[in-house]
This record gives C-alpha cells, structure tokens and sequence, in this order.
C-alpha cells in the first residue's frame, strides 16, 4: 500500500472561511502595543462586578480540566486561519467555579496591558470557548497572549483576549477598547459584523 505516493485531494475549505476573508500563512501576531510578559509565578486572575469577588492563582486554574481544541480564527482585519490547535480550560468550568448574580447580562475581558472586550453573557458561556494555555502542545507563547488567553472561535479574533487577567460581570453592554474605537460590539465573522453597531 504505497499509500503515500498518492496525495490527497485538495480539501476545499472555502465554506469554512467567511465572506471577505482570506487564509492566512502562518500565525500572524497582532497586537495594539507592547506584548506584556507575565510568569506563572505571578499570574492572577480576579473576577468583579456582579459576582462574589475572587482571586485566582495559575494552579487554581490548572486543577480545572485540560481540553484540546481544534479551531478557526478570524481576524477583522480579513486574515483567517483553519484548524489551530490549542490546549486549555473551559470557560464553563472556570463559571462553574463563580457564584455570579442572575442580574449579570455581560462581561467585560480585562487583560495585562489594559486591553479589554466585550461580550453578551450567552455569547462567553459557551463549551466552545476556553481559556488557552498552550499552542501546538508548547506553553502559549507570549506574542499570542501567554501564559493565558481566551479564545470565543464563534466571533472575530478581538474578542479573544491575549494576557487575560480578569473577568467584570456587567448588567448591561459596555464597550472593550476596539468597540470604543468603531469596531462592532458582538463581531460575528458570518454576518460581517466588522464596524458600528
Ligand atoms: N490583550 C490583547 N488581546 C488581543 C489583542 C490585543 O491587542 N491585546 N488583539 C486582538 C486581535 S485584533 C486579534 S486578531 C487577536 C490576535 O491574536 P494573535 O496575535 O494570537 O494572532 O488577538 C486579540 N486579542
Ligand atoms: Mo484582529
């Protein structure tokens, strides 16, 4: 069975790229300013607002389950890039952990450097989001937001925050830094929901 002089038909993946973008090489890195970079020594997590206020040490996260992830990300700024492979926490594990306030609608990201995003609490509760700690099976590395960032696949890449280091439960909508600065507010790649709303 010389079944390796025989290649593979391309694999069409046109139907898992959204309208208006195209297939990145590489990892591209993109960041607004400095990449931060934080030890596992050092790293705290803390949750506020409409939750009972905690704070989170790197091994209190890693006694949550570890998960494998194979993932699409897409950039607004029209890169996207098919099947990433990360290792990390659910976001509904870490929630679980959380006595949050019914009266909670949305959450604000925060992160090392002050970056921040928004989501609507149904759109961050997800089994497909988590929190990733590892690329290709090596420690995230810094660049792409090590030791910790979110990934929320389902939206543009904005909303996954690198160098994540808390958690504002909110009870209405409020802007992260690229929604103030004109980018949409939820960000589904499908809908091209890029600017404005
Ligand atoms: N803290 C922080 N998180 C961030 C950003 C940032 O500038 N700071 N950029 C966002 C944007 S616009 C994208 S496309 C992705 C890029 O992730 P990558 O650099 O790992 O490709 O991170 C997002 N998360
Ligand atoms: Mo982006």
């Amino acid at each position: 069975m010389a079944l390796k002089f025989f290649q593979k038909p391309e694999t069409d993946n046109s139907d898992r790229v959204p309208p208006g973008q195209y297939l990145a090489k590489g990892f591209p890195v993109l960041t607004y300013g400095d990449t931060p970079h934080i030890s596992t020594d050092n790293w705290q997590f803390k949750v506020w607002g409409l939750v009972t206020p905690k704070t989170f040490s790197w091994s209190d996260f890693m006694s949550l389950p570890h998960h494998e992830f194979t993932k699409d990300f897409h950039c607004v700024t029209r890169w996207s890039k098919l099947d990433v492979k990360w290792t990390g926490i659910k976001i509904t594990d870490f929630i679980n952990l959380l006595d949050v306030d019914p009266k909670a609608t949305d959450v604000m990201q925060h992160c090392y450097g002050g970056y921040t995003t928004n989501l609507p609490l149904k759109d961050f509760v997800l089994e497909d989001n988590f929190f990733a700690f590892k690329l290709l099976g090596e420690p995230l590395p810094p660049d792409h937001g090590g030791p910790m960032r979110t990934v929320i696949p389902h939206l543009y890449a904005w909303k996954s925050a690198k160098w994540i280091n808390g958690l504002e439960f909110l009870p209405k909508d409020e802007l992260g830094f690229w929604e103030k600065n004109g980018y949409h507010r939820r960000g589904d790649p499908w809908k091209e929901e890029r600017y404005g709303g």
